[in-house]
């Protein structure tokens, strides 16, 4: 579909505004929310990963590119999301300490919403006390950690200590590009899950089984 490469090629280049003018006009033309997402926006988004990854571009390019994709996803945001719908449960959402990603956070916030849950999103560079704080307050049921760097995971052990020292029975949930079920094994986390899909599919899971 023309329209969906046109949305990633500009995605790639940075386009912000014709990338959000693009996802409307793939949505006026009814195409599909997950279509124009994952054929369009993170197809864009991932060849751009590619690139960078063999230095072909650098972080300016990728960060443009990044601005570029939450324009496009302002546009989808609102279809992803459930209107009026009572909230399944609460989720604390964030990316752990030292780490400054946030698409994939994001996407997984979008998808959580979608499913139903109120998302308090605590954004980035989230100590484990923080979360702990933040799911103590708002009542949470689930703490959500993203983490994009092999030298930030072990943050999310941090996260289940935290949550096993404070003595609350709050469920956590990792996922991110390094992060494995193996991983999730090995620190005594609740569920994992790899991809934003999936992650609601997995909070749904840990709630019904709270
Ligand atoms: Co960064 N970066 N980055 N970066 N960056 C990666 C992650 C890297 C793989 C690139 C590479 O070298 N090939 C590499 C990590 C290597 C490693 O640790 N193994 C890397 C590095 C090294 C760095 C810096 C250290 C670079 C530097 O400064 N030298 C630096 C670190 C900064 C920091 O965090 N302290 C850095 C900085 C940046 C930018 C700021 C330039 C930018 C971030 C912009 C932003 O997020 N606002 C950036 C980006 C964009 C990337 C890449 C290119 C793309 C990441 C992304 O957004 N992907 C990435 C390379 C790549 O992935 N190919 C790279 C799209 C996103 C939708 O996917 O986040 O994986 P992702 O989310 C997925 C799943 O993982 C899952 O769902 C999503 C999709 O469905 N998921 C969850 C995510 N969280 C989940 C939570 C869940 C469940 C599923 O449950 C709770």
């Amino acid at each position: 579909m023309a329209l969906l490469e046109e949305i990633s090629k500009n995605l790639q280049a940075g386009q912000a505004q014709k990338v959000k003018d693009l996802v409307q006009q793939a949505l006026d033309e009814d195409l599909s929310v997950s279509d124009i997402l994952n054929d369009g926006l993170l197809l864009g988004m991932s060849i751009i990963g590619g690139k960078f990854k063999r230095n072909e571009v650098y972080v300016p390019e990728v960060l443009i590119a990044a601005r570029a994709m939450h324009w496009g996803m302002e546009v989808l945001q609102p279809l992803l999301e459930g209107a009026g719908i009572e909230p399944i449960g609460k989720v604390i959402l964030g990316t752990v300490k030292g780490d400054l990603h946030d698409i994939g956070k994001n996407l997984v916030g979008m998808m959580l919403r979608g499913a139903g849950f109120e998302v308090i999103d605590v954004g980035i560079d989230v100590s484990p006390e923080k979360f702990v704080e933040a799911a103590k307050e708002n009542g949470a049921a689930v703490v959500a950690c993203s983490a994009l760097l092999t030298t930030t995971m072990p943050q999310m052990k941090n996260v289940v200590e935290a949550v096993h020292s404070a003595g609350v029975p709050i469920k956590v949930m990792i996922g991110g590009a390094p992060v494995t079920q193996d991983y999730a094994d090995e620190i005594g986390a609740d569920g994992y899950a790899p991809d934003a899909a999936s992650a609601a599919d997995m909070a749904k899971q840990l709630v019904d089984a709270a």
